[in-house]
């Protein structure tokens, strides 16, 4: 095409020239990436030795993505806007790093690639080069906080960056593959928790390509009435952009922008200055281009822009087939690179001129590198919340309730700063953290009812029943600079197992980039646990997302298992205040026993895991070692050390719980591991362990295979045995129960060999009682409900 403008629209001739000539060079770069090591500018003719070796990338979706930036440039200026890009499809990293590249924030973070042809030669062969550059929208892309490798979190990320940003305008690329994807199909309802009075705005492109890597998209074959509706349902204005003629396209998507910007404008002036409470309609654009647009449209007699050949390499086979050296040469002097690079090979000022500059450049724009904009967390004392303890496990609380307490200080404390809210599938009071709900109210901007409760549409609890969403809106929340805390029920927990990753995977190489600083931790609650789903039963009974997140990296992992409220308080204090971290915490909802004070909690917290000294009676060398993890084991545990008392009366107990799940790993495989000497000390070497795990038993030999005295240690824990029962009978099912835990005591000390046969008698009487009684009554034996540790 020339330059000329032809067609009509609000670009002048002269503007939409260098737009174009902008995204030529994006389009150029991009290509340039995926195939070349060598010969930059193309000063000579392309031969075998400039071609990369391996060719890795994903043209298809980048010269969309490109056509978007240099729009989104050219209203950043006119409007002076604060933009955040975020890319569904991140496969289309080479059109990201392009750009950044031609707007000056690339250099800036990665001075070696500088604005020469050395630079655009390091550029091109960096890019998914062994110890190069990923091939995503990755850490590594300046601008980027999400890396869109794993498709269907764009639109919820959005959302959660535009939470308490009231000036930021997120444009979001949502791939119309992506668009399939669970997560994705119902992000679109961000809208019915998104205030134009206090939040940002999300701008959705459904990038409507019409294909993915090998079949058409539901949406694209999708009637456009149909589409149009299924956007109007969800609550947007939807705008088309439609076409493939370069001019045309520029000048209709600079309209179209206009009017949804002017639009965007229009409602939240309504909200912000006309005191307008209703829910907008926000626009949205369904954008409807060719795959690959630009690219080669046919390759050995086959079509490929505009189809799902155009995903990946359009072309490849470089060495066994002439006729596609000349289409790579062909197709990268189409955008006539010696028009838009100088003779040294820096982006001629005429269009380089067109970005926008300093911090409103889309790479260097702050919120992308949350870290810069972290305030620390205002956390109140939470000893002010702490559960006096008089008579070790006398008296009952609740210990996720006491958090609750702790988590509305918090909301209160940093209600000026707006930047902290709390999250959950629907399950924020079933958790008993309702508490932090009143006050900060549960944000609604949807329809309300009188019969409605603490619904609020400047509510700071978050509340959908979807955990992704809640995953989502969290981690984009977090990425860009604030602060939260997700509550779940332990067993669905797992639908984030796949998200979880990716964060973590995210806090994993971030930690290695120096201009991205850290940002506060993602921090869980899991309650409502495998062993209390009295009524819920075994759907509700998984306690494995512990092993997952196990398998992430040792610094970015923490696992605490606080066995009552007062440590609960401890370890999320530590964790609120924490950053790039996943913070999980396992705590249980239901009324249970108090062990610790306040004081005791924190020195507990401190080290991890510590011996119980008023619940032991081994004089410093134990005959056997009952060790603990999780809140029902804890009350277990003790109970059976209360059983072994009277069966036999001078064995020597040593009582440890462990709080922090990693004190048990060898330091050398996590931070937080004991020392081998001190791990000695606790367990010490031939004395038998029993250990009574929340979760899988497994992961605790997972985690002490290579400590000393590891082939002593005997783990109980859920074995996949569960179904709707007494809280009691949950434990007997799996062998974790006190009957069991006293058992395996009196079986792996040796001087009791000669009593081993009686403890077996005695066991096989006490379940069988309690079968018995559990199926008469419906209800645990009354000395198991109301059992207490006896007061000395
Ligand atoms: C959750 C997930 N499933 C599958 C893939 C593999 N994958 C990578 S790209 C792609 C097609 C994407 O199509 P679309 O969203 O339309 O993107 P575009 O056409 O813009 O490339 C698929 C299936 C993935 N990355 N993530
Ligand atoms: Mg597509």
């Amino acid at each position: 095409m020339s330059d000329a403008a032809t067609s009509n629209g609000p670009l002048s001739p002269e503007q939409l020239a260098k737009m174009n000539a902008y995204w030529r060079a994006a389009n150029y770069l991009s290509v340039g990436q995926i195939y070349l090591k060598d010969n930059p500018l193309m000063e000579r003719p392309l031969t075998l030795d400039d071609v990369k070796p391996r060719l890795l990338g994903h043209w298809g979706t980048t010269p969309g993505l490109n056509f978007l930036y240099v729009h989104w440039n050219r209203l950043i200026r006119e409007r002076d806007l604060n933009m955040l890009y975020i890319i569904g499809p991140g496969h289309g990293g080479p059109g990201l790093v392009a750009n950044t590249y031609l707007e000056g924030s690339y250099t800036e973070v990665y001075p070696h690639i500088e604005q020469n042809r050395d630079g655009i030669k390091r550029l091109f062969r960096q890019f998914s080069w062994p110890y190069g550059i990923p091939s995503h929208v990755a850490p590594e892309t300046p601008g980027s906080i999400h890396e869109g490798g794993e498709l269907g979190y764009s639109l919820v990320h959005a959302y959660g960056a535009a939470f308490d940003n009231p000036n930021l305008i997120v444009a979001c690329v949502v791939g119309d593959g992506e668009a399939e994807t669970g997560p994705l199909a119902t992000s679109w309802h961000g809208n019915k928790f998104l205030n134009p009075a206090t939040d940002g705005a999300v701008l959705p492109i459904l990038h409507l390509n019409g294909y993915k890597i090998a079949n058409p998209t539901v949406l694209a074959r999708t009637p456009h009435a149909e589409l149009e509706s299924l956007m109007r349902g969800y609550g947007y204005e939807p705008f088309t952009l439609e076409g493939d003629d370069p001019e045309t396209m520029h000048q209709q998507a600079a309209a179209v922008f206009d009017l949804m910007l002017d639009r965007i404008a229009e409602i939240q002036k309504a909200a912000r200055e006309d005191g307008s409470t209703a829910r907008p309609a926000w626009p949205m654009l369904i954008m409807r281009t060719p795959k690959g647009w630009t690219g080669p449209k046919f390759v050995d007699g086959k079509p490929v822009e505009g189809t799902w050949r155009a995903h990946q390499v359009p072309f490849s086979e470089l060495r066994e087939k002439p006729e596609h050296m000349r289409l790579l040469e062909e197709w990268m002097r189409s955008y006539k690179p010696e028009e838009l690079f100088d003779e040294k090979g820096a982006f001629r000022a005429e269009f380089a001129d067109i970005a926008p500059k300093g911090r409103r450049r889309m790479g260097m724009n702050a919120h992308a590198n949350g870290g810069l904009l972290l305030q620390p967390l205002k956390v109140p004392n939470f000893r002010e919340f702490a559960v006096k303890i008089e008579g070790r496990g006398q008296a009952d609380a609740e210990s996720t309730r006491i958090l609750g307490r702790l988590l509305n200080a918090v909301m209160h404390a940093n209600k000026e700063q707006k930047n902290f809210r709390v999250f959950g599938p629907d399950e924020t009071a079933s958790n008993r953290l309702g508490d932090v709900i009143p006050d900060a109210g549960k944000a609604w901007m949807a329809e309300t009812l009188p019969v409605d409760e603490n619904l609020s549409q400047t509510g700071r609890v978050m509340e959908i029943l979807s955990e992704h969403m809640c995953q989502g809106w969290l981690e984009g929340y977090l990425l860009t600079g604030r602060h939260g805390f997700f509550s779940c029920y332990e067993a669905f927990i797992h639908i984030i197992d796949s998200m979880v990753n990716q964060h973590a995977k995210w806090l994993k190489v971030t930690r290695t980039i120096p201009w991205r600083k850290p940002i506060a931790s993602l921090n869980y609650l899991l309650s409502s646990l495998v062993w209390r789903q009295d009524h819920n039963g075994f759907s509700h009974q998984d306690p494995g997302f512990i092993d997952h997140l196990l398998n992430k990296k040792a610094d970015v992992v923490r696992i605490y298992l606080p066995p009552d409220a007062n440590t609960l308080l401890s370890v999320a204090d530590h964790c609120l205040r924490s950053k790039h971290y996943i913070n999980l915490i396992v705590a249980g909802k239901q009324p249970a026993p108090q062990w610790l004070s306040i004081d005791e909690a924190v020195a507990h917290c401190t080290t991890g895991l510590g011996v119980w000294k008023w619940a032991s009676n081994d004089e410093g060398s134990p005959d056997v070692v009952m060790a603990c993890c999780g809140d029902v084991p804890t009350m277990e545990t003790l109970a059976a050390v209360v059983l072994l008392r009277s069966l036999a009366p001078d064995l020597k107990i040593r009582v440890v719980n462990v709080v922090d799940l990693m004190a048990l790993e060898p330091s050398s495989e996590h931070p937080h591991g004991l020392a081998d000497e001190d791990y000695d000390q606790i367990f010490p070497a031939k004395t038998p362990v029993v250990f009574a795990f929340h979760g899988y038993p497994w992961l605790i030999h997972r985690l002490t295979y290579r400590r000393h005295n590891h082939e002593n240690i005997h783990v109980r824990g859920y074995k996949e045995e569960g179904t709707t029962t007494t809280p009691f009978d949950m434990c007997v099912l799996n062998n974790i129960d006190r009957f069991q835990l006293a058992l395996d005591a009196v079986k792996r000390v040796p001087r009791l060999a000669a009593q081993a046969d009686a403890a077996e008698q005695w066991y096989s009487e006490s379940i069988q009682r309690h079968k018995l009684y559990v199926a008469e009554n419906g209800d645990d034996l009354p000395e198991i409900r109301d059992w207490r540790w006896p007061q000395s």
